[in-house]
């Protein structure tokens, strides 16, 4: 007898899903928010990115005790947003706090923050000579992004805040065409309990183990890219743990949704090794071992490459309208 069955889980479609979820508490004064950090870059026709960064929980009450998590930590969402470009960044808040962009250089360190710290000569409290440099360089590229006012922040919990903040954000930036990237980082549930089908309480011991049954979270990457922002520049990741089944199953969803890129990544090597899938091409993205001891992170390869294939998107969209 096998430890899983999930061939019998009912599929949703995302309208369904919408009409008979609760949206979250704050989504309509983030609305105003995203609708008025695009208006401003739209009008200056900068081009925009979302990112969306860290996992996504499951809750298994209403009232939630408990709840099913997983692994991201938002490293990737949160180093890419660190490069020069206008950023609209969702960011997972889990209980283990998922990194941000710049401060992640010291959150999730092993050191203590006093570590950093050292009390100088004239008894004031100063950053310890060893750190400074690295922390000069990040602190001048967070005061300049806070300076620019290029990054917006908001931030989801569970799979249900995760959907329909992406369906509000990618309906109001679809107002910047093909200037608008999407680059779905996230590590979304693919499993749920619906709202109607959780116990309102927390669920009670004493009765032996407990079975689940999940439904299959509806696959918003195709509304999303036909829909809601069908001019855009989608990135996807897929992400395995089986080589075997990268490839295929990246290529799969290009077919199925429709996008531009899925990024394919296995777990254990993501963090130096990609590929970047289009419909008829493929290409690695792979860092040195000189450049992993230097401390090079692959995003610093991922975005310039994006950031070209996102310029040739937007030439050959105007190129069109000729
Ligand atoms: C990824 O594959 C990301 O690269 C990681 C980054 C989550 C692996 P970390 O946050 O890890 O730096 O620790 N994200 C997408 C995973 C995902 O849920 N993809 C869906 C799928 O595979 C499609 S949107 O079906």
């Amino acid at each position: 007898m096998s430890l899983l069955d999930n061939g019998s889980s009912e599929v949703i479609n995302p309208d369904t899903y919408f009409q008979t979820h609760k949206p979250p508490r704050t989504l309509i004064e983030n609305e105003i928010r995203v609708k008025e950090f695009v208006n401003k870059h739209n009008e200056a026709r900068r081009k925009i990115v979302l990112i969306t960064s860290g996992g996504t929980t499951v809750p298994l009450e209403n009232s939630t005790v408990r709840f099913i998590d997983n692994f991201s930590a938002g490293t990737r969402g949160a180093t890419s947003a660190e490069y020069p470009l206008i950023i609209l960044l969702f960011d997972s808040f889990q209980v283990q706090f998922s990194l941000q962009p710049y401060s992640r250089h010291y959150s999730h360190s092993k050191n203590c923050f006093l570590d950093f710290m050292e009390l100088k000569s004239d008894g004031s409290i100063g950053v310890s000579s060893k750190y400074s440099p690295k922390m000069k360089a990040v602190l001048e590229k967070y005061q300049e992004f806070k300076k620019n006012e290029t990054l917006l922040f908001l931030d989801f919990v569970t799979v249900s805040d995760y959907l329909f903040l992406l369906q509000s954000v990618t309906k109001i930036m679809s107002v910047l065409k093909e200037h608008a990237m999407y680059y779905l980082a996230a590590a979304v549930s693919d499993f749920f309990i619906p709202a109607q089908k959780m116990p309102q309480h927390k669920i009670q011991s004493g009765g032996g183990g407990l079975t689940l049954t999940m439904d299959q979270v509806p696959k918003f990457l195709k509304p999303m890219v036909m829909y809601w922002a069908p001019r855009g520049f989608t990135v996807s990741f897929k992400l395995e743990t089986d080589p075997a089944l990268l490839v295929d199953k990246s290529r799969h969803a290009l077919t199925r949704y429709g996008h531009q890129i899925v990024i394919a990544n296995l777990l254990d090597t993501r963090k130096r090794e990609v590929i970047l899938i289009t419909r008829d091409s493929e290409f690695q993205i792979k860092l040195t071992e000189d450049e992993i001891a230097e401390g090079k992170e692959i995003e610093a390869k991922i975005i310039p490459e994006l950031v070209k294939r996102h310029d040739e998107w937007i030439r050959n969209a105007d190129n069109a309208d000729l």
